[in-house]
């Protein structure tokens, strides 16, 4: 497919966060040797940070896998033949579910930032071998917003920062971690628009916090007591928007009562912030005509997450921010990134299971215990939990005593070291890829990012190994695919009839249906693109679930929209919203936002005596263990050659603690918490307050040289952290807030 150097310039994405910001790349054989941004991309038109520019350092990391390898007995490693492996995979997990159920075996991953089409496959393979219990990283940061999510409204929001008067951003640094279309356009045009405000909670001083028109300095992992105040200043000071309380919102004058009870002075004092700050924070956003909010890990990785972010929500609440323009809405989706299952229990801790997922702290309790219901056998695909899960070590103790380990990856991660068996994935240019954080509104996007090189020797796209791996259990008779084999190659239309005919008449097929597509419709698809055929489904879903919205995106029906998506070479829109859909996208019956949560009412009334300070005498910092900064790419980007600066990851620190410990710029520190220990370069700063030091995220990786020699710069976080330290109701961990002794060392 390559010529040797190519000055065409082809569509692809950047993958290095949940944007997936458009580009187009030249190629020199196997090199992305230059890059660009799309402006044909409908979500980031042109718009790229300085990390896209890097991604070749993804492409042809030295450290790739590019054969199926098998752990011999001594813990070494030998390269085996892809059918040898398929085969000793699947009976290994038939074995497991034969023994002891198919619900022992537990997936975790599916995707990253950018790649979740593989993952998509998964479910033919799991729901055949009987599995049920799976998990991935959104469940160390989402799931307590989603949680009260399904409870106000049934969805998730999303702030239209691009038109909002007033931006609020709750333990969210967007300038460095993106996350919304263009952030850094839109955070300066807010910033230089005298009639828009922003917002920023957050203890430090982040480059967010720089073009802030009100930084609430918060003292870490006191949110809940700002937010309370801020709630009670528009409540006790008649800032709500009555109008819209009382056509749109049911259960708020319970809501009110337990604000009223809010002693704001008190909380202020708490937090640490100014009363007149807070009070003239929660004015600002009462008198705009639209305000728009985004949480994030702040707060969703720091003490009473999930208190905090019903707290969040009651500020665009309160003040009727929703169906109108700069606002926070509800959206639609291509995909789902959640299951809308009902909240379940785990087997043995019985942690709450929301949208689907295990809380990942307790992943090695679920494992590591004679709970006859423990799991006993993994798959891990696209996901590095012995590096990204809290406590490391006690990760790496469950991974490695379970009874089958499979892990899918391109490159040996800490948890591939870990497995029986190692499955090497081309990377995410060589071959379809998308991804499923399409979380806009009004104008929702989606991707399908084509090939841009031959798979790497060796590797398979994921929708081929989800394949094989069910083929080799023989669930499917070939008998049943025929018909939807013809079908496919008469056309999309007489697929859709045969396909309906076909899953109806046998339920199986439904069951394995990402497999029934792969197999029957994948062949038929344009040269390379045989892994995007689940998107066919996920198209028909999508058109029947918002019919307007995707007609007035310009494609008639499912069929339609797939062929868009086949296409287009930079996305399409395929949804089309109108500010009053929001309405109708609340899932309650009522068609209004239930905004009485009676736990976390209580949990707003235990405030008041609740502790403030989580540090001791022994552990008298705040670590917040993984910011994301310039150059941090999650563990994405394997080789530290990547990085411009920060080489080692600097432990930031204030002038005051620096001062009182005997620490020098650039000089070294130990940092110990109740989980370990590490080294650190140090970095003295006048962003952080006293009290609170950070590392970044995603480093620590493990990279070997040419010669094997290995490289790990900085420190792997999660070398510090506990996996009891987490929320009560979500189980996500408090990464932000580890306490924390540091010394010269
Ligand atoms: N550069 C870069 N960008 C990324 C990523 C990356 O690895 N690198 N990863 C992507 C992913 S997976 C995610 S989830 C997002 C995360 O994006 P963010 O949540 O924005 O990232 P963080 O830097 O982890 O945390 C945000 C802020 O929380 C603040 N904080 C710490 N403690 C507290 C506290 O107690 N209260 C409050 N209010 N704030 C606090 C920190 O100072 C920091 O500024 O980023 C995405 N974008
Ligand atoms: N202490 C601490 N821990 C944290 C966080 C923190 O702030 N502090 N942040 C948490 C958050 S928000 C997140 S999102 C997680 C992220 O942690 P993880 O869920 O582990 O995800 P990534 O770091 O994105 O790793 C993605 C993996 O996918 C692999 N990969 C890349 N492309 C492909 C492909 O095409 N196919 C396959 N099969 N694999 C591929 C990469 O090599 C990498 O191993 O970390 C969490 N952990
Ligand atoms: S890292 Fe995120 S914001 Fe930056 S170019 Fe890549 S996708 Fe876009
Ligand atoms: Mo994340």
């Amino acid at each position: 497919m390559t010529a040797d150097v190519t000055t065409e310039w082809r569509a692809t994405a950047c993958i290095l966060c949940e944007c997936n910001c458009g580009i187009v790349v030249q190629t020199q054989d196997r090199t992305i040797a230059k890059i660009r941004g799309d402006k044909a991309h409908p979500a980031s038109q042109g718009y790229t940070c300085n990390k896209a520019l890097r991604l070749d350092h993804y492409q042809n990391d030295r450290n790739r896998l590019t054969s199926p390898l098998r752990r011999r007995a001594d813990g070494s490693y030998e390269e085996v033949d892809w059918a040898t492996a398929i085969l000793e995979i699947a009976e290994g997990f038939a074995r497991i579910r034969d023994e002891h159920g198919g619900d022992k075996v537990f997936y975790y991953g599916g995707g990253g930032q950018g790649n979740h089409l593989g993952g998509a496959y998964s479910g033919a393979f799991l729901r055949a071998i009987g599995s049920r219990y799976r998990s991935n990283a959104l469940a160390q940061e989402k799931t307590g917003e989603h949680w009260v999510d399904r409870h106000l409204y049934g969805g998730h929001t999303r702030g239209e920062f691009e038109h909002a008067e007033v931006s609020v951003f709750v333990g969210k640094n967007p300038w460095m971690s993106q996350s919304f279309p263009r952030a850094r356009v839109v955070l300066n045009e807010i910033a230089k628009d005298s009639g828009r405000s922003m917002i920023v909670i957050d203890p430090v001083v982040t480059d967010t916090a720089k073009l802030a028109d009100f930084h609430l300095r918060v003292r870490p992992g006191t949110d809940a007591w700002c937010l309370a105040a801020l709630a009670a200043v528009l409540v006790t000071e008649n800032l709500c928007d009555e109008a819209f309380l009382t056509q749109h919102v049911t259960g708020v004058d319970a809501v009110r009562e337990v604000l009223r009870e809010v002693p704001i002075a008190d909380y202020a004092q708490r937090c640490g912030v100014a009363e007149d700050l807070i009070r003239g924070a929660a004015r600002r956003i009462a008198a705009a005509s639209s305000v728009a909010v985004f949480e994030d890990l702040g707060v969703q990785q720091a003490p009473n997450s999930t208190l905090c972010s019903y707290l969040d929500k009651l500020l665009w609440i309160l003040t009727g921010s929703f169906a109108k323009r700069g606002a926070q809405h509800l959206h639609s989706m291509f995909a789902p990134l959640f299951a809308t299952s009902g909240v379940g229990r785990t087997p043995v801790t019985g942690a709450p299971v929301i949208a689907g997922l295990v809380p990942s702290n307790v992943v090695p309790q679920e494992i590591l215990t004679d709970h006859p219901d423990r799991f006993r056998a993994m798959i891990v695909e696209s996901s590095n939990p012995a590096h990204s899960v809290a406590d490391s070590a006690a990760v790496r103790e469950a991974l490695s005593s379970l009874e089958l380990l499979v892990v899918i990856d391109v490159a040996m991660t800490e948890t591939a070291r870990l497995a029986d068996y190692v499955l090497p994935a081309a990377s995410q240019f060589e071959k379809p890829e998308a991804t499923f954080f399409n979380l806009e509104f009004p104008h929702n996007t989606f991707h399908l990012r084509h090939p841009i090189f031959e798979p790497l020797p060796g590797t398979l796209a994921e929708p081929e190994i989800w394949a094989r791996l069910v083929r080799a259990l023989g669930v499917v008779d070939e008998e049943d695919l025929r018909p939807l084999r013809r079908a496919a190659e008469s056309g999309l239309d007489a697929y859709a009839q045969a396909f309906f005919v076909a899953v109806s008449a046998n339920p199986a097929l439904g069951r394995v249906l990402p497999f029934v597509l792969y197999e029957t419709l994948g062949p038929t698809l344009p040269y390379g693109l045989a892994g995007a055929a689940a998107l066919w489904g996920l198209a028909q879903k999508t058109a029947m679930t918002y019919p307007e919205a995707v007609r007035r995106a310009g494609h008639a029906d499912g069929n339609a929209l797939f062929e868009a998506i086949l296409s287009s070479r930079s996305g399409v829109t395929f949804s089309v919203h109108e500010y009053a859909d929001d309405f109708d996208l609340i899932t309650h019956e009522d068609k209004r936002i239930a905004l009485e949560m009676p736990e976390m009412l209580a949990e707003i009334g235990r405030l008041r005596d609740a502790p403030a300070r989580l540090t001791s005498d022994e552990f008298p910092l705040v670590l917040s263990a993984g910011e994301r900064r310039a150059f941090t790419a999650n563990d994405i980007l394997r080789d530290p050659a990547w990085r411009k600066r920060d080489v080692d990851g600097a432990l930031r620190i204030s002038v005051e603690d620096a001062m009182a410990i005997g620490l020098v710029d650039g000089g070294s520190a130990r940092i110990t918490t109740a989980a370990g220990s590490a080294r650190a370069t140090v970095e003295i700063s006048d962003a952080m307050l006293p009290g609170h030091v950070s590392l970044p995220n995603g480093y620590g990786l493990d990279h070997r040289d040419a010669d094997g020699t290995s490289r790990t710069p900085g420190v792997a976080p999660n070398a510090l952290t506990s996996s009891d330290w987490r929320d009560a109701y979500a189980g996500t961990p408090w990464h932000k807030h580890v306490p924390a002794r540091v010394e010269v060392g």
